[in-house]
């Protein structure tokens, strides 16, 4: 194994949730008011798995299975990793709380996961910004950017990121 020495190389993603209200339209006999989408992307939905692996989301202890992905499979308790793109779980409840998002990166690398906190959001703000109420139907959104910083990659995971 061959380190870059002096070497450190980054790449971009965006990560976060977008909200709608459910409009009093029930799931079940729940009390969900909203529908929601927590992801990893990259900058324009550009394909990150060349370098993220698997990602895993974990929800907060009021969900049945809070570490359940996209792929969730009862029966085998797996697919609370996510393990090809997009790197997101849809999800209805009625309130706020920390994700926990692990991504873990491509295994040429020999990088350790990097665990990221993001606080869903679901209500918006009293104005649009502009001054006028929040419109209804807009979706609330709240997005991060980061950069993912490599030091000294392992050389055949540096030429992955360089041909990528
Ligand atoms: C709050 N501290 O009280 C926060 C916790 C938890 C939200 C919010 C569960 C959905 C379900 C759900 O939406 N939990 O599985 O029924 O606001």
């Amino acid at each position: 194994i061959k380190r870059m020495k002096g070497i450190a190389i980054s790449r971009p993603i965006i990560y976060g949730n977008s909200a709608t209200p459910l409009h009093g339209k029930k799931v079940g006999d729940s009390d969900h008011t909203h529908r929601w989408t927590i992801s990893v992307r990259g900058i324009n939905n550009e394909d990150i798995s060349y370098f993220v692996r698997k990602v895993a989301f974990k929800l907060h202890d009021t969900y049945e299975n809070p570490n359940r992905g996209k792929h969730f499979n009862p029966v085998m308790q797996s697919g609370s990793i996510i393990e090809k793109p997009p790197f997101e779980v849809t999800e209805t409840g009625w309130g706020e709380f920390d994700i926990i998002i692990k991504i873990h990166f491509n295994p040429v690398s020999g990088e350790k996961p990097l665990t990221l906190y993001h606080h869903l959001k679901l209500h918006p703000y009293e104005e649009d910004g502009l001054g006028n109420p929040w419109p209804k139907q807009k979706p609330v959104t709240s997005y991060s950017y980061d950069e993912i910083v490599f030091n000294e990659p392992i050389d055949s995971f540096y030429n992955i990121l360089q041909e990528n």
